[in-house]
């Protein structure tokens, strides 16, 4: 299978702002209706990590793809994903910290709520779509195919904006 990553995460998140980041798309994301096929990205609704009557299509849809994108909005304190997720989704995990240029972001904060839903597993990228930063990194990532060889990117591409569980 290409590699192709499913991003998940909150109504508002970045969720679309990331992926036209991570394809290089210069359009304003509209909120998202509806699953959403690009290249190799899946782009979802809040909705579907929101409301656990959407759980089932987040599984089906994760049969498609290699790597699944955990996403957590450093502006918000509050997590919507239930501890240990992503044990419950055999895909490649990558966390992913959005708006990290925001005034009203913490950072440190959003990496304590996202580790709890990774349960200590892969690595996080602190991204901002907006300066760009982060984008090149999870481009890098999801091209790997094992968590060790994930580890293995890390440590010969280092960067301020991933850290490895
Ligand atoms: N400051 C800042 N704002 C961002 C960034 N990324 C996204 N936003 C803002 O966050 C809001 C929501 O962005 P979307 O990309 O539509 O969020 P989403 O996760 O796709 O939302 P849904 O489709 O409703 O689930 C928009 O107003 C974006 O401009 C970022 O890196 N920095
Ligand atoms: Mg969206």
């Amino acid at each position: 299978m290409k590699n192709r990553a499913m991003l998940i995460g909150a109504i508002g998140a970045g969720k679309s702002t990331l992926t036209n980041a991570l394809l290089g798309r210069e359009v304003k994301a509209v909120k998202t209706q509806s699953l959403l096929y690009y290249d190799w990205i899946v782009d979802t609704p809040g909705e579907y990590s929101e409301n656990p009557l959407f759980y089932k299509s987040i599984m089906a849809t994760a049969l498609e793809v290699t790597h699944v994108l955990y996403l957590q909005d450093a502006t918000q304190r509050k997590m919507i994903f239930p501890p240990g997720l992503s044990t419950g989704i055999n895909k490649l995990p990558i966390g992913v910290i959005t708006k990290s240029d925001s005034d009203k972001a913490d950072v440190d904060l959003a990496i304590t709520l996202l580790k709890r839903a990774l349960v200590n597993r892969g690595p996080i990228v602190i991204t901002s779509s907006l300066k760009k930063e982060g984008i090149e990194e999870i481009i890098g990532l999801v091209r790997m195919n094992s968590l060790q060889e994930m580890k293995t990117y890390v440590e010969n591409h280092p960067s301020p904006h991933i850290i490895f569980n």
